[in-house]
C-alpha cells in the first residue's frame, strides 16, 4: 500500500507541476510587459445558525430541541494572490473551525496552509449549509478525517482537481503529539459538467495512551466517490474503507434527489455501515428519506428527515425523525 501510496504521490506532483512550469514560462514573457494589477481587499463575511429538532423512538435516544451550530464565517483576499477563510463556532465560547490562508503565486496551483478540512470525501468537504440532510452519512462522519492543522497544494484544471497535503493528525486545534505527519491526497476527475468521479487516500499514525505505555497506531483511510448532476436531480455516492490498528470498518451510501418544484426538493438515501469487517452480521442498514423546503434559498432552508434504521443482527427500536431549520445571513 504504500509502495502505492507513493506511485500516486510521485505521478501526483508530476502532474501538478507540469501547468504551473509552462504558464511561468508563459507568464514571466507576459509579467514584462504587463505588471499584473493588484486588486483591493475584499471581505465576505457571513452567519448562519441551525435549530433542529429530534424524535428518537430508542429508548435512550435525544428527544430534544437544539441549536446544533451558530457559526461566524469571513472569506476574501488580501491581494490577488493570498486569499482567507476565517470560520468561528459560536455555540459556547468561540472556537475556530477554519483558519486558513491560500496564496496562489502560481498559476493553477494554490497552496493552502492553516486548520481546515482535510481533502477527503465530497461529503466531508461539503460546507455544512450546503448538506442535502440533516446528518451526514454514518460511514462520512466515522470515517473521514475532518478538520486538522497542516498545508496542502491543491490544483483546479478544468477536468482535474487534485490535492495533497499534509497533516499534524489530531484534529482540530490540537498539536501534533508524535513526530509522524499524516499524509494525504485526493484527485477528481470531471470530463463532462454532468459527472464526477474521485479517490481520496489517507494515511497516517495516531499515538493513544495504552495505560502508561504511547503506543502508535495506523490509521489508513481509502475513499471513493461518484456524482452525477441534471438540471433538477442528482446521484451522489461514496465508499470509504478504514483501517485503525488492526480492525477494518467499511460502509457507503446512495443519494437521489429530485426538486419537485423550484422551491422543494425531495432526497432518498440508502446507506450501510459495518464497523468490524471481522465480525458477521453487524451492520447497519439506514433508509433516509427527506425534503429541502428552500423559503429564500440556504437563507431561510427547513429540512425534514425520517432515518429507518435497520440493524442485521437483532432489531432495535431506532427510527428517528429530524428536522431544522436554517437561517444564514
Ligand atoms: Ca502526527
Ligand atoms: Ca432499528
Amino acid at each position: 500500500m504504500k509502495g502505492k501510496s507513493n506511485f500516486v504521490l510521485n505521478l501526483l506532483v508530476f502532474f501538478l507541476f507540469i501547468p504551473s512550469i509552462l504558464n511561468a514560462q508563459i507568464d514571466s514573457s507576459n509579467t514584462q510587459q504587463n505588471p499584473p494589477q493588484e486588486k483591493p481587499s475584499s471581505l465576505k463575511q457571513n452567519a448562519y445558525f441551525h435549530i433542529r429538532g429530534i424524535a428518537d423512538e430508542s429508548n435512550n435516544g435525544d428527544n430534544t430541541f437544539q441549536i446544533k451550530r451558530a457559526r461566524l464565517e469571513f472569506k476574501g483576499s488580501i491581494n490577488t494572490k493570498i486569499k482567507y477563510h476565517l470560520q468561528f463556532e459560536a455555540m459556547q465560547s468561540p472556537v475556530i473551525k477554519d483558519a486558513r490562508v491560500s496564496f496562489l503565486y502560481i498559476p493553477y496551483i494554490e497552496v493552502k496552509l492553516g486548520q481546515y478540512k482535510v481533502p477527503f470525501s465530497m461529503e466531508e468537504l461539503t460546507p455544512a449549509y450546503d448538506f442535502d440532510l440533516i446528518e451526514n452519512p454514518k460511514v462520512v462522519s466515522i470515517l473521514a478525517p475532518f478538520r486538522d492543522v497542516g498545508f496542502s497544494i491543491r490544483s483546479d484544471l478544468r477536468w482535474l482537481n487534485a490535492e495533497v497535503g499534509i497533516f499534524n493528525g489530531n484534529g482540530e486545534q490540537l498539536k501534533d503529539n508524535n513526530k509522524k505527519k499524516d499524509f494525504n491526497w485526493r484527485l477528481v476527475l470531471a470530463p463532462s459538467k454532468i459527472y464526477s468521479i474521485g479517490i481520496s487516500c489517507y494515511n497516517g499514525m495516531n499515538t493513544i495512551t495504552n495505560g502508561s505505555q504511547k503506543v502508535d497506531v495506523r490509521k489508513d483511510r481509502l475513499g471513493a466517490e461518484f456524482k452525477f448532476e441534471i438540471d433538477k436531480a442528482f446521484i451522489k455516492s461514496e465508499y470509504i474503507y478504514g483501517k485503525d490498528r488492526n480492525a477494518k470498518s467499511e460502509g457507503w451510501y446512495i443519494r437521489l434527489a429530485y426538486r419537485v418544484i423550484p422551491n422543494l426538493q425531495a432526497i432518498c438515501q440508502y446507506e450501510q455501515w459495518d464497523p468490524n469487517k471481522d465480525i458477521a452480521d453487524n451492520k447497519e442498514n439506514i433508509l433516509t428519506l427527506g425534503t429541502n423546503l428552500f423559503v429564500d434559498g440556504n437563507n431561510a432552508k427547513i429540512q425534514l428527515n425520517y432515518l429507518f434504521v435497520n440493524e442485521e443482527g437483532m432489531p432495535i427500536k431506532n427510527n428517528r425523525l429530524n428536522i431544522q431549520l436554517q437561517i444564514m445571513f
